[in-house]
């Protein structure tokens, strides 16, 4: 008996080990269990969208969770061929001549501090610009700036609980108003600025309601307050420091940097009682002359992430050069600033004191950057360094409870819900940097790895491994139930003032150098399919889609040309094409749309200047001169 119990000991602990392997749900019965959780049968739907910026690409990609299948790609700052983004006038405009943008975090709108399914928000950092997608079509709607004064709005948008405003923080300060300066005079002439962006509640269009300057640092990150802090806005910074050189040594010389903390209803108040000063058309705040607008509070070391937890009570910071998460208690932010109880002011900006609010510190790991929340009061740090993500306890003993390995380098993290009020706590997505060796080889670029992990049992479980294209910062989940997008364009709801609903208002119409073609793109033909026009003629083609059934887009591509745009099923976009010189030029539907769909073609007739063609053409009457 006595001989059996070290036999009995080891396979308690391969046991052990065994349920301790990380990687576990990568081999055998746990692989094919894992598979399950993943799996949605063909013809069903999955139960989130996901919502993953594309970084430089300048795009925002949907993926379905559990599946991680890529839906689609929204074209938002970049053009896109394919459907025409950036082609047709509308959207061309709406990009302002600019082709790239690098969109780092989507925020989805919300209504009491929970995912409302109305609109996505999206910043380009480079160009400080916010784009508004509307989630009734999956159309980028509204791209507001560049924000005035504001160079790289890389914390932004993070929307607040109820939408009234999205943020944009200055990466890079600058002089304000930017003029002509020496970098040397850093710390005298330049700025760093937080703007607040205003939401039309109705429809979500944004505008400007105020600026505040800045100390010049380098604001990073932001999250809104919710619940007790509703009403505040946190931002992080690092290189307090006011390096303008080798940031990387000088900028992490300092044992603190700060939290931001804006109160943005005090800072609308001084804004509409006329405080601001105008510049750049913008109404700045100096915080040396509006007082109670806006506080900061020191921080370990160069903070990467602020995230407040779902009960809107902490605020917490990732350190990235600490191996720990620091957690600030509102209450006590509240209190030190109703008492106001400032250790010092830099450029106006009262500071309050570290021990004033400091909550907790939790040992997270190497390089934390992010935090996101459950439903059960854990939170979960990404950590850079460590390939990993911590689980901690939000509220004492502020302990770690788990930690899972990553492939690799995490960046951001997105937890299901994982911004709101009620986190579901069903996933996390690990949003990995590296990829190296998960992947087959496409050569020197490899794709990111993004990384399913499930939160419902005791530990976390890796899931599944998918390639995304560049580059993901953060991404939001939403329950799928939450939205409801149509997919056809109702025709007779048609503001489009080129819009055609009937077959006879087919036509053309010639005013000097500018022609108008309305044209009607319907199963399979377009009307009308003989286009005349003079060699010189800026030509405008109105292209109605008369479809009304689901799925049913044309394309409209015109040869040897920039030209190309899909239509979808009642909608109207107009395209603008020059003449350039007297010949036959074919267009034609360039988007698969039914049998038929290769005979889905017209010639645009170029005849020289001067030709004397009709005022209006109407389609069934195709006269030639
Ligand atoms: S950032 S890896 Cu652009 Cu959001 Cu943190
Ligand atoms: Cu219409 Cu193809």
């Amino acid at each position: 008996m006595k001989r059996m119990l070290p036999i009995v000991a080891a396979a308690a602990v391969l046991a052990w080990l065994a349920a301790q392997a990380p990687g576990c749900a990568t081999s055998g019965g746990g692989a094919r269990a894992a598979a399950q959780k993943v799996y949605v049968p063909p013809g069903e739907h999955d139960a989130y969208y996901g919502f993953i910026s594309g970084g430089h690409h300048g795009n925002v990609y949907v993926y379905g969770f559990p599946s991680c299948r890529h839906i689609t790609t929204i074209p938002v700052f970049t053009p896109e061929p394919a459907v025409g983004y950036g082609y047709d006038e509308d959207s061309k405009a709406m990009l302002g001549g600019r082709t790239w943008g690098d969109a780092h975090h989507p925020g989805l709108s919300e209504t009491d501090g929970n995912y409302d399914g109305r609109w996505l928000f999206i910043n380009d950092m480079v160009s400080a610009r916010i784009a508004r997608i509307d989630l009734k079509d999956f159309k980028t709607r509204q791209i507001y700036g560049p924000i005035p004064n504001l160079s790289a709005a890389h914390a932004c948008p993070f929307p607040t609980p109820n939408t009234e405003y999205v943020f944009a923080a200055s990466r890079f300060s600058v002089p304000v108003p930017n003029r002509p300066a020496r970098v040397e005079d850093y710390g005298k002439d330049f700025r760093g600025i937080i703007a607040g962006i205003k939401v039309d509640p109705a429809d979500g269009t944004m505008s400007m309601g105020f600026e505040v300057l800045m100390p010049p640092f380098a604001w990073d990150l932001a999250d809104a307050g919710k619940g007790p802090s509703h009403g505040y806005t946190f931002f992080t910074c690092y290189n307090s420091e006011g390096a303008f050189d080798s940031l990387e040594i000088k900028a992490s010389q300092a044992e603190m940097d700060y939290i931001a903390v804006v109160d943005w209803r005090a800072a609308q108040k001084a804004v509409d009682a006329g405080q601001a000063d105008m510049i750049g058309g913008a109404p700045v705040l100096d915080p040396a002359k509006v007082k109670g607008v806006v506080w900061l509070f020191p921080v370990p070391k160069s903070p990467h992430g602020v995230d407040v937890d779902p009960s809107g009570k902490y605020v917490c910071a990732s350190g990235k050069l600490q191996a720990e998460v620091s957690v600030y208690s509102f209450e006590k932010i509240a209190a030190a600033i109703a008492a106001k109880k400032h250790e010092s002011e830099i450029q106006g900006v009262p500071v309050l004191a570290y021990e004033d609010v400091f909550e907790a510190k939790v040992p997270v790991g190497l390089g934390p950057l992010h935090t996101q929340f459950d439903d059960k009061g854990y939170a979960y740090t990404s950590l850079f360094l460590d390939s990993q993500i911590a689980k901690w306890k939000v509220g004492p003993p502020w302990d770690v409870v788990d930690k899972i390995d990553v492939y690799y380098s995490i960046g951001h993290l997105m937890a299901s819900e994982g911004d709101t009020r009620n986190p579901t706590g069903e996933y996390v997505v690990a949003l990995d940097k590296l990829s190296k060796d998960r992947y087959l080889n496409v050569g020197p670029t490899h794709p990111e790895a993004a990384q399913l992990i499930d939160l419902r049992g005791p530990r976390m479980e890796l899931l599944y491994d998918f390639p995304t294209y560049l580059e993901p910062h953060y991404a939001q989940m939403i329950r799928a139930e939450k939205l409801k997008p149509f997919t056809v364009y109702p025709l007779e709801q048609s503001k489009h003032p080129h819009a055609i609903k009937r077959a006879e208002d087919a036509r053309i119409e010639r005013k000097g150098n500018r022609v108008d073609v309305y044209l009607l793109a319907v199963r399979t033909h377009f009307s009308p399919d003989i286009v005349r026009v003079n060699e010189g003629d800026d030509v405008y083609f109105h292209v109605t889609n008369l479809e009304q059934d689901d799925d049913i887009a044309h394309g409209f591509g015109i040869l040897w040309s920039n030209c190309n745009m899909q239509i979808e099923p009642g909608e109207t976009k107009t395209m603008h094409w020059k003449a350039e010189k007297a010949g036959i030029i074919p267009f034609y539907c360039s988007n698969f749309c039914s049998a038929l769909h290769q005979e889905m073609q017209g010639f645009i007739e170029v005849n020289p200047r001067g030709t004397v063609l009709a005022a209006v053409e109407r389609a069934e009457e195709k006269v030639a001169p």
